[in-house]
Parts: C-alpha cells; sequence; structure tokens
C-alpha cells in the first residue's frame, strides 16, 4: 500500500491562526522580529493527508521502541558487545544544581524563551557529543532498527545541499519555507538525498532520525535523552545567564566555536568555520563541562513535550507538559543564521512533531549513571 503524507507547514507564529502550540503565547507576548521568528527550520510536520488504508499500529510501534530494541531483547556474543562498547560516546558527569533557565530578554519571545527561572537540576551523565552516524550504524546492524523516515520513505532536506538531479525531480516545498524540500529516498543513510552516502561522514552526527528513533538508540545504550532542563543546564557549562556555552561572545578572539551559518541564509553560505553541511562531531571546543556542539551542527532532541509557557516557581527536574504535540528541540543547526534562525543561544528553543525528521535534526543522550 502506498502511504501520502501531506506537508503542512506552520508559519513560524507569524500567522497565530495556524500556530496551533504557540498562538496563546504569540498574541500574549510582543511579536518576534519577523526574520527571526519565520524560520523554517524547526516547522516541518508530517501528518496524514488521507485516511489511513492500514491501520495506525506502525506508527504507534514505534512510540514503545524501548521494549523491542532493549538491550536485553538484543543479546548478542561478548566479543561483539566489545566493539559496540568501543564505539559508545564519552560521557562525562554534569554535577546538579541550580541555575537560570531561559532567559528574561528573548530574542524570539514566541518560542518561550523567557520568563527566566530558577531551575534545580540532579547530576547525571551527558554524551560529550552528538550521536554519530558509525554509533547509529552500529545500532542498526546489532538490532536491525529502521527509522521512521525510512518507513515514510522521505525526509526533509534542505535544498542547498541537493543535487541538481534530485532538485529537478521534487515540484513540491515548504510553503513559507521553500529552502526545504521532501526529498523521496532521504534517510539517516542518505542524509543529503537518495544520491548521497555516509561513507565519508561516519563521524558526523547522525541525521533523518525522528524522536522515536533517538529514544530507541539511547534506550539500546542504556541511556535517554536529556530533558530540556538537563539539556540546557549542560549547555551552560557553569556559566550564568549568557548566550552561547561560552559566554556572550560569538566569535572569541575571532573563533569559530560551533558551525552555524555565516554568509547570506538561505543563498549563499560563506562557511568561515570551515563548513557547508555538517562538522565531524567535535570539530569545535567544548564547554566548561567538555560538550562538544551544544550548539550548532545538529539541533538535539529533548524528552520534553513542547510549550510556551513555564512557571516562574523554582522547579526540581522538570520534565515539561505531560502530553503535547511537539517535542523540545534544542541547540540550532549548521543552518543558523542571526538574520533568520538566532536559535544557537542555550535558552533558544524549538520543536518539531515527534516524527519529523530533517537533514539538521539529531541528538545525543545521557543517563543516571555511567555507562
Ligand atoms: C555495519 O554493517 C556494515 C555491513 O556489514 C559494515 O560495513 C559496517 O562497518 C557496520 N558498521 C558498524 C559501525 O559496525
Ligand atoms: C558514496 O558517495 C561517494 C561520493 O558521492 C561515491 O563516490 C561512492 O561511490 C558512494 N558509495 C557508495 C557505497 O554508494
Ligand atoms: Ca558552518
Ligand atoms: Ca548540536
Amino acid at each position: 500500500m502506498v502511504r501520502c503524507f501531506a506537508l503542512f507547514f506552520v508559519a513560524a507564529c507569524v500567522n497565530e491562526v495556524l500556530c496551533s502550540q504557540g498562538s496563546v503565547g504569540a498574541q500574549s507576548e510582543p511579536a518576534a522580529p519577523q526574520g527571526a521568528a519565520s524560520c523554517g527550520c524547526e516547522k516541518l510536520k508530517r501528518a496524514a493527508a488521507v485516511e489511513p488504508v492500514e491501520p495506525v499500529e506502525d506508527r504507534t510501534a514505534s512510540a514503545h521502541p524501548a521494549d523491542k530494541y532493549s538491550r536485553s531483547a538484543n543479546e548478542r556474543l561478548p566479543e561483539a558487545q566489545g566493539d559496540e562498547e568501543k564505539i559508545q560516546s564519552q560521557m562525562v558527569v554534569i554535577t546538579g544544581g541550580e541555575f537560570l533557565m531561559g532567559t528574561d530578554d528573548p530574542a524570539i519571545p514566541a518560542d518561550g524563551e523567557g520568563p527566566q527561572r530558577l531551575v534545580h537540576v540532579d547530576s547525571f551523565f551527558m554524551d560529550i557529543q552528538e550521536v554519530t552516524n558509525q554509533q547509529f550504524q552500529s545500532f542498526v546492524n546489532i538490532t536491525g532498527y529502521i527509522t521512521e523516515a525510512e518507513t515514510f520513505g522521505d525526509s526533509f532536506v534542505f535544498e542547498g545541499i541537493l543535487s541538481e538531479s534530485v532538485k529537478n525531480q521534487i515540484t513540491q516545498a515548504v510553503a513559507a519555507a521553500p529552502w526545504w524540500l521532501p526529498v523521496k529516498g532521504a534517510n539517516w543513510r542518505h542524509p543529503n538525498g537518495p544520491d548521497s552516502n555516509i561513507t565519508d561522514g561516519l563521524d558526523h552526527p547522525v541525521l533523518h532520525v525522528s524522536w522515536a528513533d533517538a529514544v530507541a538508540y539511547c534506550s539500546w545504550a542504556n541511556k535517554r535523552l536529556p530533558t530540556e532542563a538537563e539539556w540546557e543546564y549542560a549547555c551552560r557549562g557553569g556559566l550564568k545567564d549568557r548566550l552561547y556555552p561560552w559566554g556572550n561572545n560569538l566569535n572569541p578572539k575571532g573563533q569559530h566555536y560551533a558551525n552555524l551559518w555565516q554568509g547570506d541564509f538561505p543563498n549563499h553560505n560563506s562557511a568561515e568555520d570551515g563548513y557547508v553541511k555538517t562538522s565531524p562531531v567535535m570539530s569545535f571546543p567544548a564547554n566548561g563541562f567538555g560538550l562538544h556542539d551544544m550548539v550548532g551542527n545538529a539541533w538535539e532532541w529533548t524528552s520534553d513535550w513542547w510549550t510556551v509557557h513555564h512557571t516562574t516557581e523554582q522547579q526540581h527536574n522538570p520534565t515539561g507538559p505531560p502530553s503535547g504535540t511537539d517535542k523540545v528541540k534544542k541547540g540550532g543547526s549548521y543552518m543558523c543564521h542571526k538574520s533568520y534562525c538566532y536559535r544557537y543561544r542555550c535558552a533558544a528553543r524549538s520543536q518539531n512533531t515527534p516524527d519529523s525528521a530533517a537533514s539538521n535534526l539529531g541528538f545525543r543522550c545521557v543517563s543516571q549513571g555511567q555507562r
């Protein structure tokens, strides 16, 4: 059976009627600068356009990937385990404490960056890097896991990294962000379209992974996704009330500290930081906690459902709303430029439906103990 999924696009809270999650906030809070708010990179949504001819279990099956792909469900030979352990990310302990989450000076108020609030998180361990293609490949090799983008048969790819021949076959684009194209055959193995591969990108962040895919990987590794609070606490690297993981200056001493976009988005990427697309993980300096690429390179999924409304009361280990339609992602990507997507700040945030996948969205895992 051929499944058909329409791509609908929510114009970034500029149109309040269309913005299902942010409409109340967008009305009650000052509007963000149009350019900054109309970032297309986080508004990609899959939605069933036609009545499904198959029951929906296919999709709910991946809502509980932890059971199917748990370590115990996939016992392996000890020698295979040895290889796989080697390939796991190094983790660092993030010593718990209190921090100021969010900001009272939001660059994009409609995203719910404020208010600033006191949050306590307990200690945890965090991968020092984004999960790489090689790590994800090792997971897939052992478990046979199939990502949602592979099941759906397509994923979103930034036009600028597609080959001309693939681009020419595409007739559909995301209305308010025409640089995003739904590309058949794009998935983690073919991140820049069906004619691309990861042979030379094994140490780059895995892309085109849905939220459930990320959860499945972390569960398999006996880890989990970070909460938004854990992620932001880790991003700040012990600094208080700063924009970036390393401070307030984007390019201290003229150096680049993250893989972002330089030039004129979306037409010209001057790649002054050395990379037009993703970079190998850990190509840029670590923050004060020893974490690399917390902002830039690939966006990172968190476990929280999305809301733009936050209590100002002090919270301990907040986990976000109990339910929702979108999941929170943090950190921005190699596609972020101040002119349209100033989201490579620790307080910045964005959202996607959990079944979304794109050529700039990945993840890293955390755990309660050392793995
Ligand atoms: C996964 O399997 C493929 C095919 O056998 C192999 O080429 C690749 O090296 C394996 N990757 C990992 C990370 O084990
Ligand atoms: C991967 O892509 C490179 C560059 O386009 C190409 O030369 C190579 O043959 C491809 N490898 C595979 C296994 O398809
Ligand atoms: Ca770059
Ligand atoms: Ca990142």
